[in-house]
C-alpha cells in the first residue's frame, strides 16, 4: 500500500478557495474589465495566509498589533475584496470608529470597479477598511511593506517590555513578476536585507506571465539568487495549490530570524480555465461567459451560479481567522490593560500615535532666529528644528538618502541613535542612495503611525514622485524634505538645478508644498506641517544662506500658516504694485520693495511659501492679500514660470525659469537669469508705465 501523505486540507478549505476564485471571475465578468487570472491562481495562497496564519481580527481592522497584508500586485484586487468580504471585516471611518457594518459587501463585489463601490479596481487605503496600503503602481506595495517592517521593529523596541510584547506583528506582501522587475522593489529589498527585517515575508507569484506574454521576452534573471545576494532567506513552493506546503513555508518564514523571507511560489495564472490557464489573456480581461462556465465545471462548481458563497464558507472563515483573530486581540487587550497600569506614559504615547496626535509640548523650544542680513540656509534652520522636534516627539524619526550632511537632517543630540538591525531604536534612518525606496518606505512608516521624514536634493524628488503621489492619495502625513531647492548649488549645473519640480508637485491634489523664505518661515513651516494628520507635505529648502528678515519691521513669519501673507506693505496698505515671491526670492522682493519706496513707488511684498495652503483660505483673506484691483503684479521664483499666471493675472509678469539652468557660481546665475532686485524694480516700473 502506498502511504498517503498526511494532509489537513478539508473540503471546506477547497470550497473557500473556489469561492474566492469564482467571486473573482464573476466580478470581472460582470464589470467587463479587471484581472481574473491571478486571483484564480493565488486564491489558495491568500486563503492560507488569512485563514490559517495571519493574526487579524475582522471585527477591528485597526487593532494596532494586527499582522499586515499587502497586495503589491494590486491588479489582483479581487483577492482582497473576496477575503475582506468572506471574513466579514468591519468598516471603520476616518475617526477610527467601527461603523458596525461590513467593509466589503457582496453587493460591492457585484459592483466591482463601479462608482462608489467598496470593491474598486485596485486596493485603496482610506477608501476600503482592511486595505493596509494603496497598490497598483507595481513595486510600490512591496517597497512600502519595508517601511511597515522598519516601523514594527522601531515600535517593538520603544514600547515592548519584558512580558509585554505589545508590538510583535508581522508583515506579509504578495508580489508578482511586475513588482520583481521594478527598480523600487529592488532598492527596497536591498534595504530590507541590509536591515535584516525578519518580520517581513514577501511571496512572489512566479507565474512567468505578464501582459505581453511569457516573461522570458524580458526577464531572465534568477530571482531567488538575487534575493539570496540581498541577504534574504529564500524558500520555494512549487505548487500554488498545495496549501499545506504554503502554510509550512509561511511558518518557516515566521521562525526565521535575522533576515526577511522571500517565498517563490510557482503558480499557473488563470488556474483551472481550460483555454486561458498559463496565458497572458488570463491576466487582464474577463474570461468570457462560456469560459467561466467551463472553469466552474473544472472546479466542480455549479456552472450557472454567480457570486455564490456556498453554505459553510462564511462560518469556515469565522472558525479560522475570525476565532484566532478575536482570541489574540482579546489577549492583547488584556495585556495592554496591564501594560497601561504599569507603564501609563508609554500607553498614552501609543494612544496618541494611533490617533495621529502630537504629545503635549511638541513645539517647545523651537528656535526663533534674530534678524540677520547674512542669514542662515533653509537647510541649516531645518536641521535645528528637526533636532528640537525629534526630542519633543518620541516617534518623530527620519533620515536621508545618503545626503544627511548636505540635507542637515542628521539628529545629533545625545541618544538619537542610528537605526540598524542591531539598534532598532535609533531615530536616524539611513536609506542609502535609494530615493525610490525611501519614498515608499516613508509611506510605510507613516501608515504604521510613526511620524517620518526623509530627505534628498530637490532635483531628486523625481525619484520619489510615485510615493509622494501615493502619500497624497492615501492621505498620509509623510514629510518629504528637499534641500538645494533651485540654483543654489550653482556649479553643479543643470543636472542638479530643479526647474519644473515645484510646478509638478503643486499639481498633486492634497499635497502641501512649502518653500519658506527665511529661517523663521522654516520654523513656521514645520509648525504647520507637524499638525497635519491626513496630508503629506513637501518642504523645499535652500542650500545657501538667506537673510533672516527683521520681523519687527516686517510681518511675523506665522503668516506661513495661511500659505501667503503680506510681508511688507505700501503706506496705508494701498500698493500700486504687488511683488509675490517664494523661498530665496523673498529677500530679493524685499530689497526691490525698499528701492521702489525710495523712488516713491508704493509696493507690497507677498511672501507665498505655499500655493496649496493659500488656496484653502477664505476668499476674503485671499482678496486682502492680493486685491483684485491691483493688477500690476510681479512673481519671482527660481523655477518654471508655469502656473504663476493665476496669481499675476493677464497684466502681470513672472521672473522665473523657461530654460534649464547652467553651471556657474550662484551670483552669476542670479544675474544671468534675472533674480536680482534691479530686475524686479525695472519690471515693476515698466508695469506702472514709469520706465
Ligand atoms: C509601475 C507600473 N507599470 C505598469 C503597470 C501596468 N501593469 C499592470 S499589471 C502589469 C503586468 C504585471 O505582471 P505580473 O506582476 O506578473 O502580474 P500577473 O499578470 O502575473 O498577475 C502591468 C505591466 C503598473 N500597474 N504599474
Ligand atoms: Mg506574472
Amino acid at each position: 500500500m502506498t502511504p498517503v501523505a498526511e494532509t489537513t486540507t478539508t473540503d471546506l478549505d477547497q470550497l473557500s478557495i473556489n469561492t474566492i476564485r469564482t467571486l473573482s471571475m464573476d466580478a470581472v465578468q460582470q464589470a467587463k474589465s479587471g484581472h481574473p487570472g491571478t486571483p484564480m491562481a493565488l486564491a489558495p495562497l491568500v486563503y492560507t495566509i488569512w485563514n490559517r496564519v495571519m493574526r487579524f481580527d475582522p471585527h477591528d481592522p485597526l487593532w494596532p498589533n494586527r499582522d499586515r497584508f499587502v497586495l503589491s500586485n494590486g491588479h489582483a484586487s479581487m483577492l482582497l475584496w473576496s477575503v475582506l468580504h468572506l471574513t466579514r471585516t468591519q468598516a471603520v471611518n476616518a475617526e477610527y470608529e467601527n461603523l458596525g457594518h461590513a467593509s466589503v459587501t457582496l453587493d460591492d463585489i457585484r459592483r466591482f470597479r463601479q462608482l462608489d463601490s467598496k470593491a474598486p479596481g485596485h486596493p485603496e487605503y482610506h477608501w476600503v477598511s482592511g486595505v493596509e496600503t494603496t497598490t497598483g503602481p507595481l513595486g510600490q506595495g512591496v517597497a512600502t511593506s519595508v517601511g511597515m517592517a522598519i516601523a514594527q521593529k522601531w515600535l517593538a523596541h520603544r514600547f515592548n517590555r519584558p512580558g509585554f510584547p505589545i508590538f510583535d506583528y508581522r508583515i506579509y506582501a504578495v508580489t508578482g513578476d511586475g513588482c520583481m522587475m521594478e527598480g523600487v522593489a529592488s532598492e527596497a529589498a536591498s534595504l530590507a536585507g541590509h536591515l535584516g527585517l525578519d518580520n517581513l515575508c514577501w511571496i512572489y507569484d512566479n507565474n512567468r506571465i505578464t501582459i505581453e506574454g511569457r516573461t522570458n521576452i524580458a526577464f531572465s534573471e534568477d530571482v531567488a539568487m538575487r534575493f539570496m545576494a540581498y541577504g534574504w532567506h529564500v524558500l520555494r513552493v512549487s505548487d500554488a495549490n498545495d496549501i499545506e506546503f504554503i502554510e509550512h513555508a509561511l511558518n518557516k518564514a515566521r521562525k526565521n530570524t535575522g533576515s526577511p523571507t522571500l517565498i517563490v511560489l510557482d503558480s499557473h495564472i488563470g488556474y483551472g480555465s481550460p483555454h486561458k490557464q498559463d496565458t497572458a489573456e488570463a491576466h487582464g480581461e474577463p474570461l468570457g461567459e462560456e469560459e467561466c462556465r467551463l472553469t466552474k465545471r473544472a472546479y466542480g462548481w455549479p456552472e450557472d451560479a454567480k457570486f455564490l458563497v456556498p453554505d459553510g464558507v462564511y462560518e469556515h472563515f469565522e472558525d479560522g481567522i475570525g476565532r484566532r483573530g478575536a482570541d489574540s486581540h482579546r489577549e492583547w487587550t488584556q495585556l495592554f490593560g496591564a501594560y497601561r497600569a504599569q507603564y501609563p506614559e508609554l500607553a498614552a504615547e501609543i494612544d496618541q500615535m494611533q490617533r495621529r496626535e502630537l504629545p503635549a509640548g511638541w513645539d517647545r523650544n523651537l528656535p526663533v532666529f534674530p534678524a540677520d542680513p547674512k542669514g542662515i540656509a533653509g537647510r541649516e534652520a531645518s536641521g535645528k528644528v528637526l533636532n528640537v522636534l525629534a526630542q519633543n516627539i518620541p516617534w518623530f524619526i527620519g533620515g536621508s538618502a545618503d545626503l544627511g550632511p548636505s540635507n542637515k537632517t542628521l539628529l545629533t543630540y545625545e541618544g538619537a541613535g542610528h537605526f540598524q538591525a542591531n539598534n532598532p531604536g535609533g531615530k536616524n534612518l539611513h536609506f542609502g542612495i535609494r530615493e525610490h525606496a525611501m519614498g515608499a518606505t516613508l509611506n510605510g512608516l507613516a501608515i504604521s503611525k510613526v511620524r517620518p521624514y526623509g530627505a534628498t536634493f530637490f532635483i531628486f524628488s523625481d525619484y520619489e514622485r510615485p510615493a509622494i503621489r501615493l502619500a497624497a492619495l492615501m492621505e498620509l502625513p509623510t514629510i518629504f524634505v528637499f534641500t538645494h531647492d533651485a540654483m543654489g548649488d550653482g556649479e553643479d549645473g543643470p543636472t542638479h538645478q530643479p526647474v519644473e519640480h515645484l510646478a509638478s508637485l503643486r499639481a498633486i491634489p492634497g499635497l502641501v508644498t512649502l518653500r519658506p523664505g527665511d529661517a523663521n518661515e522654516v520654523v513656521e513651516a514645520y509648525r504647520y506641517i507637524l499638525q497635519l494628520r491626513h496630508q503629506p507635505a513637501v518642504l523645499v529648502l535652500s542650500r545657501q544662506p538667506l537673510p533672516t528678515l527683521d520681523r519687527a519691521k516686517y510681518a511675523p513669519a506665522a503668516g506661513v500658516a495661511r500659505g501667503a501673507y503680506v510681508l511688507a506693505d505700501a503706506p496705508g496698505g494701498d500698493p500700486q504694485v504687488i511683488l509675490i515671491a517664494t523661498g530665496s526670492e523673498v529677500s530679493v522682493a524685499v530689497d526691490a520693495h525698499e528701492k521702489l519706496a525710495a523712488e516713491g513707488i508704493r509696493s507690497r511684498v507677498v511672501s507665498m511659501p505655499s500655493w496649496d495652503i493659500f488656496e484653502h483660505q477664505t476668499e476674503e483673506y485671499r482678496e486682502s492679500v492680493l486685491p483684485a484691483k491691483v493688477t500690476a503684479r510681479v512673481a519671482i521664483e527660481q523655477a518654471s514660470t508655469f502656473g504663476w499666471e493665476r496669481y499675476v493675472g493677464a497684466k502681470g509678469r513672472v521672473i522665473g525659469m523657461t530654460t534649464f539652468g547652467a553651471s556657474a557660481p550662484l551670483k552669476e546665475l542670479q544675474r544671468k537669469f534675472g533674480f536680482e532686485p534691479a530686475r524686479v524694480t525695472a519690471i515693476a516700473k515698466e508695469l506702472l508705465g514709469r520706465d
